[in-house]
């Protein structure tokens, strides 16, 4: 099966694709698409983008799959990194609305509003105020479940971690957050880093 990925370099939520590429040892067509690109333009004007936004994931029969959560369940299933155990497999996920909902809507964003100049006049001071206190009570809340496991469910990696992993390890050095506050978060970051087939952010494929 060949697989077809349209990413976005500089985003995270694309990072969890490839990042998951990576873990799973699978090759895959990699077509990079940039922030405020003419061919990101050009994506959108021609449909290839079904929900307006990347990452998408292109089956060999063509059909488009996207968002990144659900892109990581698609190629996760039948593997390790998804659980079959039902409690366990509600557990993850409710790791990756989390991450939708609470962290991604913070994190990224806090990030992403110092980072591209079209959105720059949203960094205001209050703003950031704002996502720094919002970003350190969602790190809180991962930093108190792993200082009980290494893992976010169960006792090895699953696409909860891959999903989390993305914005977390930018979180200090993009969105300015006090990441010396979370030891747990680091040690786990540092876990996630040593396994194999691990690619960094920046290391896009041929
Ligand atoms: N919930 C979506 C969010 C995707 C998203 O916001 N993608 C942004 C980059 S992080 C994007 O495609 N921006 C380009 C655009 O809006 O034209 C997912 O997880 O895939």
């Amino acid at each position: 099966m060949t697989l077809t990925l349209y990413s976005m370099p500089s985003s995270g939520n694309s990072y969890k694709i490839r990042l998951m590429f990576g873990f799973l040892g699978l090759e895959y067509k990699h077509i990079g698409l940039e922030y405020e690109t003419p061919e990101l333009a050009e994506a959108h004007a021609t449909g290839a983008l079904p929900m307006g936004k990347l990452p998408v994931l292109v089956l060999d029969d063509g059909t488009p799959l996207p968002e990144s959560n659900a892109i990581l369940c698609f190629l996760a299933e039948g593997t390790p990194w998804m659980p079959r155990d039902p409690l366990d497999r509600a557990r993850v996920l409710g790791w990756m609305f989390f991450e939708q909902n609470r962290h991604e809507t913070v994190i990224a964003v806090r990030a992403g509003i110092q980072k591209y100049a079209s959105r720059a006049h949203l960094a205001t001071p209050e703003r950031l105020a704002e996502l720094l206190e919002a970003g350190h009570s969602v790190l809180q809340v991962m930093e108190n479940h792993l200082a009980e496991q290494d893992w976010f469910v169960g006792d090895g990696p699953t696409v909860a971690d891959v999903a989390l992993y993305a914005y977390t390890h930018t979180a200090g050095p993009y969105g300015g957050f006090e990441m010396e506050r979370f030891p747990s978060i680091n040690n786990w970051l540092a876990r996630v880093a040593l396994l194999p087939g691990y690619v960094g952010l920046e290391e896009l494929p041929e």
